[in-house]
Parts: C-alpha cells; sequence; structure tokens
C-alpha cells in the first residue's frame, strides 16, 4: 500500500501533493502511477493529517481534496484506491467514485461510519489508537499494551459484524505510533503474530514512523533503512499490507522474502 497525503501539512511528505489550497491532481496522478509501477497494488489517498497537532479540517475540505484524486486515479489506473478517513460521508463518496478499501484510523467508531461501511461493501481498516491525533503522545500508559491494542481491536471487529460488516471485509492494523510510546511500539511488532492468529488480515504502517527517528536518530529522509527494516519483521509476522511511503524500496524486500520463504526465485 503506497501513500498519497492529499494535505499541506503531512507528517511524512510536507503537502507535496497539495499546492495553493487546492490537490495538485496531474502530480498526485503521476505519483500513483510511479507507485503502481514500483510495485504497490493500493494506494492510500488522505486528505486529514493526523499528526500530532495538525490542524482539522471541515469536511468540505477534505472532499475537496481526496475526491478529485481518486476520482482521477480510478478512472486511469488499474489499482485498488484506500481512502484514509473518518467520516461517513467521504467513505461514501469515496465509494461512489470507485475506492476499493476504507481506511479508518478511528475503527469506524464516529457516527454513521459502521452504516457506510456495511451499505458500500467495502473492506474496511480497523486501526488501533489512543485518544485523538492531537492529544494521543500525552500521558501513554496501558495495562498490556498488546492485550488491549487485540482486545479493542477483536471488539471492534464484533461490534461491526453485528451492525451487517461480513467478517471477509475487516482488516486489523495495531497503529503503530498512534498514542503509543517508542516501547509500545516494539512489543506491538515484536508480537505481531499474536495478533495476525487472531484470523484477521493484518496492515501494519511503520514507514518514517518517529520510533525510527527515536531509535535511530533519524531525520524523516533518512528513515528507509528503519523503515524495511521494520516492515520486514512484520512481514514475517505474518502482515497482509505494508503500509509505504517508498514503495520500490518495500516491494524488493518483499519479493526477497518471499523467495526466501518460497524457497523460490519466483
Ligand atoms: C497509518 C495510517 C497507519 C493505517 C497513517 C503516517 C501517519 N493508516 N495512516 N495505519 N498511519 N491504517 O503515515 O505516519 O499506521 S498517517
Amino acid at each position: 500500500m503506497g501513500v498519497l497525503n492529499i494535505t499541506p501539512d503531512s507528517f511524512s511528505d510536507g503537502g507535496a501533493l497539495h499546492v495553493a489550497g487546492r490537490p495538485a491532481i496531474d502530480k498526485a496522478l503521476l505519483r500513483a502511477e510511479k507507485m503502481l509501477a514500483e510495485g504497490a497494488s493500493i494506494i492510500d489517498i488522505g486528505g486529514e493529517s493526523t499528526r500530532p497537532g495538525a490542524a482539522s479540517v471541515s469536511l468540505q475540505q477534505e472532499l475537496d481534496r481526496v475526491m478529485p484524486v481518486i476520482e482521477a486515479i480510478g478512472q486511469s489506473l488499474d489499482v485498488i484506491v484506500s481512502v484514509d478517513t473518518s467520516r461517513p460521508e467521504v467513505m461514501r463518496a469515496a465509494a461512489t467514485a470507485g475506492a476499493g478499501l476504507l481506511n479508518d484510523v478511528r475503527a469506524l467508531s464516529r457516527e454513521g461510519a459502521e452504516e457506510a461501511a456495511v451499505s458500500t461493501g467495502l473492506a474496511v481498516c480497523l486501526m488501533h489508537m489512543r485518544g485523538e491525533p492531537g492529544t494521543m503522545q500525552e500521558s501513554i500508559q496501558y495495562r498490556n499494551v498488546l492485550e488491549e491494542v487485540g482486545d479493542y481491536l477483536l471488539g471492534r471487529a464484533q461490534q461491526c459484524i453485528e451492525k451487517g460488516v461480513l467478517p471477509g471485509q475487516i482488516i486489523l492494523d495495531p497503529g503503530f505510533g498512534f498514542g503509543k510510546t517508542p516501547e509500545h511500539n516494539l512489543i506491538l511488532l515484536n508480537r505481531l503474530a499474536l495478533l495476525v492468529d487472531r484470523g484477521y488480515p493484518v496492515l501494519v504502517g511503520l514507514s518514517r514512523k518517529s520510533l525510527i527517528g527515536k531509535l535511530l536518530n533519524r531525520e524523516l529522509d533518512q528513515r528507509l533503512v528503519g523503515s524495511l527494516a521494520l516492515a520486514s519483521l512484520a512481514v514475517s509476522a505474518g502482515a497482509s499490507i505494508i503500509r509505504a511511503h517508498d514503495v520500490a524500496e518495500t516491494a524488493d524486500m518483499i519479493r526477497v522474502y518471499q523467495a526466501v520463504t518460497r524457497e523460490s526465485l519466483v
């Protein structure tokens, strides 16, 4: 899954695709095309930055940012479009424009989001987050982070199923960096296989995250090797989808990994 942020203030790529108050559709399309050629099978399009302290966006702003890009990619590229949103209105609009996956860092907890997932019938990624983006890195405490994250995700999955979401639509994500200390993130990754064992496909996003910055003392543009090392551990624990900014390098890593586990070059 390649990341396409259509925000002026994104955490990792600083607004390159949102220029002069509007989405740079041609640039976004080119970036998506490049990621597809590099091996992405999903493009994740987001219009709300979840960076701590990021400005909040209105529904209209979010629609104005993501919809033209979803439409443009849906019309011209053979790739699964994922929409990174918590708003049911955006989910429905994206589904109408051809999106294939709803990626919600709030795990469909907003009013109407579960219903939107049911009515669109799309795959949904339920992510764990503690608190809200603006405050999530303040006073982080867990009794047992692995158990709490796992129980939360399984609980959300169950509630969604009770609302009519099909089990086969559901993907789970521990939400690395969302209300977790570096140590919490290390525990969650080291024991990721236990989440995989709960039976749903698992998505992980570790690309360029501050865990790597803390661990290696590297700025954002120096986190590729750290990102690949973490992602390879996630793949070996059984993760099904890797959310990444550096698609070509991540795809190479996965190809090498698969050659070893299949004991075959093809
Ligand atoms: C994630 C995400 C993640 C899912 C972001 C960043 C922050 N969605 N959206 N999982 N992270 N499902 O890219 O660093 O980890 S935005």
